[in-house]
């Protein structure tokens, strides 16, 4: 026997090498039984490890890690508590397509089974699995190579989402020699392998457009993550089809394009007849591809058009209403195929679409932002949402690569329609399921995964789900500007209570509440405004010098309304 094979290694490690072997790098983490060696040892392995203050946080930032980079982001969390914690950010990230891996440290399987008692017991994977895309568990050392490449090539390839690992408390010390741990281990070749349109499935998305009068194309945030960003420019640029952002896909094309038809969104959206909807869901936020929003005679009527679908999952097609034209495969094949096609069957004979449908569009975007630009320049006191958010447009416009995380409802609507995103991957917000708490999780993942500034535009409610992280963010001192959009509350803070008692209302929060002194606390910049110029101010100097800041922006709590655009979603009494 050689000194080498003697050698030995155990599961820490073992979980640590399959991850580095994997190029991860990175884990967001809270610490505790049976975890914190293997987050110890991870840093000591050289790998950056982030601690949070509560772990739906760090699920959430491993979520966004995994749209920024297209490598699953890793969560990991204690037993049962730490794991139920992390469980709605896993389950959120399935939902909005982000790969992402929650590795929970778990209980001895015998006691747990027999439920017998056991610290923190709880069978967490089979709660976990009906609300992620994979689920496994590692029980011997010789499988962490196995489990770890099964959960990364479940979390990215095909449609990406979140993936649950269990690993046993008593994985982590067994032993074997190290050789044979290192033999073990995977390096996962094409983890997300490119999946090829059919040539038949292109001519019919070709044949379908080339017959439009009144085209559109939907970018959704699966455009956003795929990372095909010259090709779908080509494709709108070469089409001169006008195009709608998805709230995170805005900033795939400047949102000043001469091509968006954000500002034109209702007339679009009923008008178009073929619509090319590229990694976009027809879900609730597109009123499901149907109804008076799309031109339908009543809510549920089909307005008539014609859609082309670029999407990687197969079973998206139909979900709503009929696809005429799936075009099925990741979107930078589907998209360099689609072009490819343009350019030899068409060539220099593709005909732009009709000038009096790009003039129609013209004519209702200018006169939208004209009457936005009025908005924006007034400035009443108190300052409200709009001459707030005009200040926030600017600094974007200043500071292209910082990132903006948004949250809230009235904070998000109006965030999403007046500022600009120049750049892709810019804008990551409450997604498919409108949820709170990402905030603090999603700006600190992205200020650590790339390293640029981060901007988020908080409710006041919104911001309160994850804000005990601001600690998080003075502790690592990350270039994070979180402006808080103070309005009392929850929509407004003007509700009463109608019983006329002592309670406030429950949308209602502590009246000139200063969320600038939490920063403060922390060592961070707190910055207490009431006007745009000082709002300005504040973002500039938070801006030039990257300390951790918090600007709690004093917003006229009469100004929103209620669930911000989506008021019509509220059930209502049918009791008269
Ligand atoms: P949005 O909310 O912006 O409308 P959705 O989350 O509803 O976007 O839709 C994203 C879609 O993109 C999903 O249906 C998903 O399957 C798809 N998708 C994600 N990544 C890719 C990819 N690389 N190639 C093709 N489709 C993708
Ligand atoms: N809980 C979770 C996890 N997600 C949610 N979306 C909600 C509750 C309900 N909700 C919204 O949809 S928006 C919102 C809540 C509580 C907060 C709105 O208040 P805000 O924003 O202060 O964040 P505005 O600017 O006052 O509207
Ligand atoms: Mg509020």
């Amino acid at each position: 026997m050689t000194t080498q094979s003697q050698e030995m290694t155990d599961g820490f490690h073992l979980v640590i090498d399959a991850l580095k072997l994997n190029g991860i790098d990175t884990i967001f983490t809270l610490p505790g039984i049976p975890i914190t060696d293997l987050a110890r040892m991870a840093q000591a392995e050289g790998m950056r490890v982030i601690s949070f203050r509560h772990e739906q946080n760090a699920g959430n930032a491993a979520a966004i890690a995994g749209f920024l980079t297209q490598k699953p982001g890793i969560c990991l969390t204690v037993s049962a508590p730490g794991f139920l914690n992390g469980l709605t950010a896993l389950s959120n990230a399935t939902t909005n397509c982000f790969p992402m891996i929650l590795m929970s440290g778990s209980s001895e399987r015998e006691i747990v089974d027999l439920q017998q008692g056991e610290y923190e017991e709880m069978d967490q994977l089979a709660i976990a699995r009906p609300l992620c895309k994979a689920a496994f568990r590692v029980l011997y050392a010789e499988d962490i190579g196995v489990g770890i490449a099964r959960a990364i090539r479940a979390a990215v390839s095909g449609r990406p989402g979140g993936v649950y690992l269990d690993l046993p408390a008593r994985l982590f010390g067994q032993t074997m020699s190290a050789q044979a741990g290192k033999q073990s281990l995977i390096k996962v070749v094409d983890p997300a392998p490119r999946q090829i349109p059919a040539p038949d499935a292109v001519q019919r998305a070709l044949t379908l457009l080339k017959g439009a009068r009144r085209p559109l194309i939907l970018l959704g945030k699966g455009a956003a993550y795929a990372r095909a960003d010259a090709d779908i420019r080509a494709l709108v640029e070469k089409t001169g089809i006008p195009y709608l952002p998805m709230s995170m896909a805005k900033g795939l094309l400047p949102d000043t394009h001469e091509q968006s038809a954000a500002a034109a969104r209702s007339y679009v959206l009923a008008e178009a007849d073929v619509v090319v909807l590229v990694g976009a869901r027809l879900n609730w936020l597109l009123s499901h591809g149907k109804g008076k929003t799309w031109g339908g005679k009543d809510a549920r009527a089909w307005g008539g058009q014609k859609f082309v679908q670029i999407d990687i999952s197969p079973q998206e097609m139909d979900s709503n209403v009929a696809i005429d034209a799936p075009l099925v495969g990741d979107i930078g094949s589907c998209v360099s195929a689609l072009l490819s096609a343009i350019n030899s069957t068409a060539g220099s004979s593709w005909v732009k679409p009709p000038a009096e449908w790009t003039s129609a569009i013209a004519e209702r975007k200018n006169k939208n932002l004209a009457k936005m630009a009025e908005a924006l320049a007034r400035n009443p006191t108190p300052m409200n949402f709009h001459s707030a958010l005009a200040v926030v447009r600017d600094v974007i416009k200043a500071n292209p690569e910082a990132i903006l995380v948004n949250e809230g409802a009235n904070a998000l609507d109006f965030t999403r329609s007046i500022v600009d995103m120049y750049r892709p991957r810019k804008r990551l917000d409450v997604g498919t399921w409108g949820i709170m708490g990402i905030g603090m999780g999603f700006s600190i993942a992205a200020a650590v995964v790339t390293g640029k500034p981060v901007i988020a535009i908080e409710g006041d409610s919104a911001f309160g789900f994850s804000g005990m992280e601001v600690e998080t963010i003075c502790r690592y001192n990350l270039p994070i500007c979180v402006v808080v959009m103070n309005n009392n509350g929850v929509y407004r803070g003007t509700d009463v209570n109608p019983s006329g008692g002592a309670d406030v209302a429950p949308t209602v929060f502590v009246k000139g509440a200063r969320y600038d002194m939490l920063m403060e606390a922390f060592g961070g910049a707190g910055v207490h405004v009431t006007t745009p110029a000082e709002l300005h101010r504040a973002m500039d100097a938070a801006i030039v010098s990257g300390r951790p800041t918090l600007i709690n922006a004093v917003i006229d709590e009469t100004a929103g309304t209620e669930s911000g655009r989506i008021t019509s979603l509220n059930p209502q009494s049918a009791k008269k």
